[in-house]
């Protein structure tokens, strides 16, 4: 699959998430009920919504990793996410992307249309999920992850954060190589509020142009409505939209070369101002 690199380090990609879960923290339920149908009518809705607010890619997810989670069955995972990634490549003008740490359900999305694979384990839950990647032709998002997600808030423990999150995440980038991803079409995710706590989340955002440095490869954050942004605001979950587009044009000011975010209206904004002020910087300096 050739052509030009989805994420670039030219311009700025937002993400829109799509969760076609019952439990995701933050949009669980609104297109699967509580037995785990999907309402595919609903998810198609709410994807062309993320496409008109400038959503540069729709990722799709059938598993919930908030704290505390525990894995759904790869059969389920599946038609969740199969069925609405076959309807959405028919008609959306943008890549998608499957949010998943399982090579079954990556290679259902990709047959289905599916042209990026987003792996929050950083390819440590399933070591078969590279390969698939790469015999598509993907690109492979690989996020930074210790542990499990139903345990990953407990024990956590960081020296120098960045030095170890960049240190891991090369680790993954290196396994995504050696399986024949190639470096154009990989990606790497500092996993904020996966296995961290408030301290290491904000170093994380705050030098993310370091990571992306240290890294070689354009850096995507997803800081949207996670629980670090309450802890700094007072604010619920539905109600951190604002934070989590503060959050993003910092990150890209920093740095950041893509978000991943549920109000996509809003990062769209806060990513343009700024963008234009990282790109005047470095015009001025
Ligand atoms: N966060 C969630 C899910 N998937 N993928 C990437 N690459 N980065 C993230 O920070 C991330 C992710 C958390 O769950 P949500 O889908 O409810 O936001």
């Amino acid at each position: 699959m050739a052509g030009a690199p989805i994420f670039s380090p030219e311009r700025v990609t937002v993400v829109g998430v799509l969760n076609a879960t019952p439990d995701s923290f933050s949009d669980g339920g609104r297109f699967v009920d509580a037995e785990g149908a999907l309402d595919l009518e609903a998810a198609l809705a709410a994807a062309r919504a993320l496409v008109a607010a400038g959503a540069d890619v729709v990722d799709v997810g059938g598993e919930s990793t908030r704290p505390g989670a525990e894995p759904v069955p790869v059969a389920l995972e599946i038609a969740r996410t199969r069925p609405l990634v076959e309807a959405l490549a028919k008609e959306l003008p943008v890549p998608l992307s499957i949010d998943t740490r399982r090579s079954a359900v990556a290679e259902a999305a990709l047959e289905a249309g599916a042209r990026i694979v987003n792996d929050v384990s950083g390819l440590r839950s399933d070591p078969a999920l590279a390969g698939a990647a790469a015999r598509a032709g993907a690109t492979l998002i690989v996020g930074h992850l210790r542990g499990e997600p139903a345990t990953m808030q407990h024990g956590i423990a960081f020296g120098d954060v960045l030095a170890e999150v960049a240190g891991e995440l090369a680790a993954s980038l290196g396994v995504a190589r050696d399986a024949g991803v190639p470096r154009e079409r990989l990606v790497a995710d500092p996993g904020l509020g996966f296995g961290k706590r408030l301290p290491h989340n904000l170093a994380l955002l705050a030098n993310v142009g370091e990571l992306r440095a240290r890294l070689g490869v354009p850096v995507l954050v997803g800081p949207s409505r996670k629980s670090f942004l309450g802890e700094l605001t007072g604010d619920p979950v539905d109600a951190r939209d604002l934070a989590s587009a503060v959050a993003c044009g910092i990150a890209v000011f920093a740095g950041a070369d893509a978000v991943r975010v549920h109000d996509v209206a809003g990062a769209r904004r806060a990513v343009a101002v700024a963008a234009a002020l990282r790109g005047a910087r470095r015009a001025a300096s």
